[in-house]
């Protein structure tokens, strides 16, 4: 029998010391250092590592919790086979060696016809280069499986910055504490971005003024001195609005923008359409919050935003994300290391991508590529000329999409298809593992090797194993190797350990571009990057200036400037679905992570939509009663609460939940729309209309 081999823990760390340190692998800016005390091979306690400025020693209450997640009594501890119809959940136990077994034979059949049949399915469960898209990325290039694009969260806002700024680059995020004006944009930092909160709550000391852009009264909103509660999918009106008042104010840095930036006369042509008046009507908010926001952002010295991907989940999530990405070159804010603007960090690591990938694996091929968007859509399309093969096997691993992708009423259809052939590595029986032919237990965090970037800050992090993996687990990295050896893949590549394929990372020809032996000696290791990276201009756009006006948009047919445009579900345009739904995270679950933690899941309560008093009072619904909400889609129940976290018009379902934790067995996805965003053919979550009603059987 196998054993579970997976990586050997550093048995001399774990000897010779309680501590081992790591890395957060959540979909989290934050990107925390860890360390793991340990008491006779067991993990007792997670805490934030005190040397790692970035972390400060403190961790969000979900991951001070990671003992409770690793050693929880439903983890999948076997490999474990379907005996059930599809969505029933029940499975039996059975041995790596007949999964494996099985799983090849299977995929070895659809590949001999069209490895385009097979598609991974894969996004952030961990952010860790070598457990996300490492082994598994090598096994699917050889194997020519479909490809996919992993645009579920911030494709739009990436693209836009891409196109603006020339990657996702932005200011140093401990340097927000430094500023005097902070924006906090999309954003509900203390929810998701808790250490960014500590440089807020440090520049407050010293007299910034902080301002919130966020349909919804966040916590964060409570602790700032102005909330500006725009409707969702307007922010592009207000930061033209914004450039409007700079403009004629002449709140303008002539020479950074002379020197850094092209396309300015046709910018401040498009601006020049937007005065406050147009762009108050449009997001719904007094003009005087406008003017006033533009005087701040004009006349404060250093400003800087903090933007998050909350605003760029509409259809014209891309076009905001620029118009906004453009506002710090109007005023010359690059200039100080305090000014400028930060939404993803990602970019300004040197990964070697295709080191750790090994792209070359395709060896030519170019196999088609799936939006993992619409994957509701797509399992349920037949083979066609310009879809290619219908999809006859998927092998999900870091990701939970019957809850997460939108529509899911057709997610779950596809995934119910008895001619599919699902394969689903995971910690625990989530909504999709219940649709599985097979679940792989996959180790957590505490028990495998990686290597972190981050997007919230510039710190490179290293993962050692901490315990032994629990149960048969095995590393994403092993099961994907054990599976590869079944195909008869033989290329060495597929040999390499876990540790080789850290080391992989960051390597470069012309020598490493992290100290790896820091890396083991730390746990961390900070980029060398200069302090006010754009000081000088010198974006790496190709015309190494910020692209107000971009020729690669133009040349695709596109607008070149940033514009408002509506979202394709706006309020007045049916009378049928009046009410606008965006469904951002909750505080204590990672999207639908840590959901079946009943500590967490306990502080969160029950789904909730929260309602404004206007809303609930014209629908006759009490506050905490269990309302219908609806749209074309679908139909979703849970308790509303009216609150003053919604404003009018607006309802907020907070994500995301387990579906057969929630009452029918539903979430707030089973309402959202496959649509694509403007950019980056993201997703369009917060752009979804829907009606609620009191549900009378709940009433009776
Ligand atoms: N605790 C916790 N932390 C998390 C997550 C989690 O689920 N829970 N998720 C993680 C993930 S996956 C990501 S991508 C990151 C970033 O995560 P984001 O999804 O950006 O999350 P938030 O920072 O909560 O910000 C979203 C905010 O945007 C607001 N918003 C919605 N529509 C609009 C709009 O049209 N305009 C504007 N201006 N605001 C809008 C929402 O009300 C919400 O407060 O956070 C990560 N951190
Ligand atoms: N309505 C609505 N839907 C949303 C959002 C929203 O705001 N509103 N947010 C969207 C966003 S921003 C994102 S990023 C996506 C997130 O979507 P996903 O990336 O799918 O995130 P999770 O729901 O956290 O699911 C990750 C799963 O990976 C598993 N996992 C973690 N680590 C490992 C590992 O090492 N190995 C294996 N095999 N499994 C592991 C976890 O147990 C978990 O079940 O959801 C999106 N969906
Ligand atoms: S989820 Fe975010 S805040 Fe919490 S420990 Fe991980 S990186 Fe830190
Ligand atoms: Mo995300």
């Amino acid at each position: 029998m196998t054993t579970a081999i997976g990586i050997t823990p550093d048995v001399s760390l774990v000897k010779t010391s309680s501590q081992v340190r790591g890395a957060c692998p959540h979909d989290c800016p934050d990107t925390c250092a860890l360390l793991t005390t340990l008491e006779n091979g067991v993990a007792v306690k997670v805490q934030g590592n005190p040397d790692h400025p970035q972390t400060g020693g403190v961790l969000c209450t979900k991951v001070s919790r990671y003992t409770e997640r690793s050693y929880h009594p439903e983890r999948i501890l076997q490999p474990l086979k379907r005996v059930g119809p599809k969505g029933a959940g029940r499975f039996e136990p059975v041995s790596w060696d007949s999964a494996l077994d099985e799983i090849a034979t299977h995929l070895k059949g659809i590949a001999a016809r069209n490895p385009e049949a097979i598609a991974p399915y894969s996004y952030a469960g961990t952010m860790g280069l070598v457990q996300a898209e490492g082994m598994a990325a090598r096994f699917f290039n050889k194997l020519g499986a479909s490809l996919l694009e992993r645009t579920i969260c911030s494709a739009a806002g990436g693209e836009a910055l891409v196109q603006t700024l020339g990657g996702k680059v932005g200011m140093k995020v401990e340097f927000f504490a430094g500023s005097q004006l902070i924006i906090i944009w999309g954003s509900n930092s203390i929810g998701s971005n808790l250490h960014f909160w500590r440089h807020v709550q440090e520049a407050k000391r010293q007299g910034a003024r902080i301002v919130c852009i966020d349909p919804r009264k966040t916590e964060t909103a409570d602790k700032c001195h102005e909330h500006i509660a725009l409707r969702p999918g307007t922010d592009a009106a207000l930061a033209l609005a914004l450039m409007h008042e700079l403009i004629v104010n002449d709140w303008l840095d002539h020479d950074y923008i002379a020197q850094h930036t092209v396309g300015w006369d046709q910018l401040k042509a498009r601006a020049l359409l937007w005065p406050p008046a147009r762009a108050a009507e449009v997001c719904d908010v007094p003009v005087a919050q406008i003017t006033g926001l533009a005087r701040d952002y004009g006349t404060t010295k250093p400003a800087a935003i903090r933007l998050n991907y909350g605003m760029q989940r509409v259809r014209g999530g891309g076009n905001a994300s620029r118009a906004i990405a453009c506002l710090p070159a109007l005023t010359g804010a690059w200039r100080q290391r305090a000014g400028g603007l930060l939404l993803s960090s990602s970019g300004m690591f040197p990964i070697n991508k295709a080191a750790v990938q090994r792209p070359d694996l395709l060896a030519g091929r170019w196999p088609r590529t799936l939006n993992m968007i619409t994957i509701g859509d797509d399992l349920l399309r037949d083979s066609s000329p310009g879809f290619g093969p219908k999809i006859e096997a998927l092998i999900v691993y870091n990701s939970n999409p019957v809850a997460v992708a939108p529509e899911s009423g057709k997610v779950v259809q596809g995934f119910e298809r008895e001619d599919l052939f699902t394969v689903v590595l995971e910690h625990f029986q989530t909504d999709t593992a219940d649709y599985a032919d097979f679940i792989l237990p996959a180790t957590t965090q505490l028990e495998h090797w990686d290597i972190h970037a981050s997007y919230g800050h510039t710190d490179v992090l290293l993962n050692r194993p901490a315990i032994k993996p629990v149960g048969e687990a095995r590393p994403n990295s092993a099961i994907f190797r054990a599976l590869a050896a079944r195909m008869g893949f033989t290329e060495p590549c597929f040999l390499e350990d876990d540790e080789t394929l850290c080391r992989a990372a960051f390597s470069h020809p012309d020598g490493d571009k992290v100290d790896f032996s820091e890396l083991l000696d730390k746990g961390f290791a900070t980029l060398p990057i200069p302090d006010a990276p754009f000081a000088e201009g010198v974006f790496p756009t190709p015309s190494g200036k910020c692209e107000f006006f971009s020729a690669r948009l133009a040349a695709q047919g596109l607008d070149g400037l940033p514009d408002q445009l509506d979202n394709h579900e706006t309020a007045g345009s049916s009378g049928e679905f009046p009410l606008a739904m965006i469904s951002p995270p909750a505080r204590n679950f990672l999207n639908s992570t840590f959901v079946n933690v009943k500590s967490l899941r306990d502080i969160e309560g029950e789904p909730l939509l929260e309602i404004h008093a206007d809303d609930a009072a014209a629908r006759g619904i009490p506050d905490g009663a269990v309302v219908r909400v609806f749209n074309q889609r679908g139909s979703y129940r849970c308790k509303a609460e009216v609150s003053k976290r919604a404003r009018p018009g607006v309802v907020n379902g907070l994500g995301v939940w387990w579906r057969k934790l929630g009452l029918d067995g539903t979430n707030v996805n089973q309402l959202t729309s496959q649509r694509l965003t403007d950019l980056g053919r993201g997703p369009v979550f917060y752009d979804c209309l829907v009606e609620v009603q009191l549900d009378e059987a709940a009433a009776l």
